[in-house]
């Protein structure tokens, strides 16, 4: 696909939040999470700031202990890749609720461009299908975006993957706040849990 084809992943992830309601939110490190900040901080929204490799996995965790609620995961290729076996744990266990859209500029975009294992031969609708979860994408329009938008709220057909062909701009950096606590009692608080 030519790079001038490729989306706006701020475009991509707005769209992905617009009428989110319930939905619960996990941001990947680094511009993921600037993303998900830049589309309207919110109180569902979870960011991992530095924590690599770990979103899909909060995110299957949050989706089991909320089953009523849309959980979506919004993390970066190179995240994923760190965490690719947790594909195999989300095919295993098939959270309904569970949607996960990797932003996939086939780089380490946050540490300087890098070129990732997507760049190549690496295939993650391939591997999360391979896994088990049928319901897997490759995302390259706005219309299959907000397809996938729309299907984050059937808690009943899931879990869902889309791979998401974004372009490779460095973008400003909107910062939420970095503190973990605040962070993770915000979220409790508004699923109505005591903080801890
Ligand atoms: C365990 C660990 N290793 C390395 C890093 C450094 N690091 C921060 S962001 C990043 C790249 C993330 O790439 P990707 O998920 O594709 O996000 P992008 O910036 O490309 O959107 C790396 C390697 C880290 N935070 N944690
Ligand atoms: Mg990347």
């Amino acid at each position: 696909m030519s790079k001038a084809n490729l989306l706006d992943r701020r475009q991509v992830v707005s769209t992905l939040l617009a009428n989110r309601n319930d939905v619960v939110a996990i941001g990947g490190l680094g511009a993921s999470t600037n993303d998900m900040c830049a589309a309207g901080d919110h109180a569902r929204n979870f960011y991992l700031w530095g924590g690599m490799g770990g979103a899909a996995m909060i995110g299957l965790g949050l989706a089991l202990a909320q089953p009523k609620l849309p959980v979506l995961v919004i993390t970066g290729d190179g995240e994923m890749l760190m965490g690719m076996g947790s594909l195999a744990t989300i095919g295993l266990q098939k959270p309904s609720n569970l949607s996960i859209a990797v932003l996939d500029n086939e780089a380490y975009g946050e540490t300087g461009g890098q070129t990732s294992h997507t760049s190549a031969a690496a295939d993650f609708v391939g591997v999360a299908r391979a896994c088990g979860i049928n319901d897997s994408r490759s995302v390259t329009t706005m219309a299959d975006v907000e397809a996938f938008a729309k299907a984050v709220h059937d808690v009943s057909a899931g879990p869902r993957f889309a791979n998401v062909k974004i372009g490779s701009a460095g973008l400003e950096r909107i910062l939420p706040t970095r503190d973990g606590t605040y962070i993770l009692n915000r979220i409790r608080g508004d699923l109505g849990f005591q903080p801890i």
